[in-house]
């Protein structure tokens, strides 16, 4: 197994379990830490006996304080531009292609909610604070929380949380839609990979095809998105799995996947 600086990756069976590995500065996201992820995720697609990931945070007391302000504080701005600091985000960990869960213990704030959003879906420990503190540093989201906290919990919760970066518990973000459930801290992680063995164990190309489907709905109207469902369909239609996972069904037997 490769190993990385800032974060542990581990394979159990079919599921990768990645987790972010700075306790001490409650696992804020640095340059390293995006190298390392954009390597294991890259791994993660690339390896065809892995087939769900699972990422969380080490320590009771965070998935994720944040981007690292420590980094941030002296760069200059014309870097920021120059860099266009935190488009890696984008290329490195949310074209990932295989499904993967975030399981958010403890704070999940500004840089740390972004990171949970970008996964296929967020499992939260009772003990789960999602914020977006950045207005308190002089700045805002840069890596996707005026977005995708908007898209997942509608415009007026998410300017309440990105106007007063108050933090939000697990029941009202469960309330709100940003996380599918809420489970006590210390069943998280079984609980998180429980959902990903049950994925792991779905023909790939179709949970590749499903995750794909599902965001583009985020991307674009309805009638291309309908269309673009239906295409999507009839290209799975092709594939071995969908011959065997219809006959499987016949034949009252579980299928046998191919992978193609
Ligand atoms: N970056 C760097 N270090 C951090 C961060 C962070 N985001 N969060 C916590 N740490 C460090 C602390 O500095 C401290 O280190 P040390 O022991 O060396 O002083 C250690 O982690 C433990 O933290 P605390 O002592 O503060 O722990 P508490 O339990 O007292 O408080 C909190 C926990 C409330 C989570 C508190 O740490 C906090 O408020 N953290 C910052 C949260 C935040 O503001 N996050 C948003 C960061 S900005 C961002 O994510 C996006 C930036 C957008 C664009 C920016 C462009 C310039």
């Amino acid at each position: 197994a490769m190993t990385y600086e800032t974060i542990l990756v581990e394979q159990r069976d079919a599921v990768t379990l990645i987790t972010l590995n700075r306790p001490q500065a409650l696992n804020a996201l640095n340059s390293q830490v995006l190298a390392d992820l954009t390597a294991a995720f890259a791994a993660y697609d690339a390896d065809a006996t892995q087939r769900c990931a699972v990422l969380t945070g080490s320590g009771e007391k965070a998935f994720a304080a944040g981007a690292d302000i420590k980094e941030m504080v002296d760069k200059p701005a014309a870097d920021f531009f120059l860099e266009d600091f935190f488009s890696g985000w984008q290329t490195g960990v949310v074209a990932t292609r295989k499904p993967w869960i975030a399981a958010v213990n403890g704070f999940a704030l500004g840089g740390g909610c972004e990171l949970a959003m970008m996964a296929d879906y967020i499992i939260a420990a009772d003990t789960a604070k999602f914020g977006q503190p950045e207005i308190k540093l002089g700045v805002a989201p840069g890596m996707g929380g005026s977005q995708r906290l908007a898209r997942a919990v509608g415009k007026a919760k998410a300017m309440d949380l990105c106007l007063t970066g108050r933090m939000m518990g697990a029941e009202e973000a469960e309330r709100a839609g940003l996380v599918s459930r809420i489970v006590p801290a210390a069943q998280l992680l079984d609980e998180a990979i429980k959902d990903a063995v049950l994925i792991a164990s779905m023909p790939p190309m179709a949970t590749m095809v499903n995750k794909e489907m599902v965001n583009i709905a985020f991307e674009t109207g309805l009638a291309q998105g309908l269309l673009t469902e239906r295409r999507l369909f009839q290209i799975l239609t092709a594939t071995e799995d969908k011959k065997e996972g219809m006959t499987a069904f016949v034949e009252k037997r579980a299928g046998v996947w191919k992978g193609r």
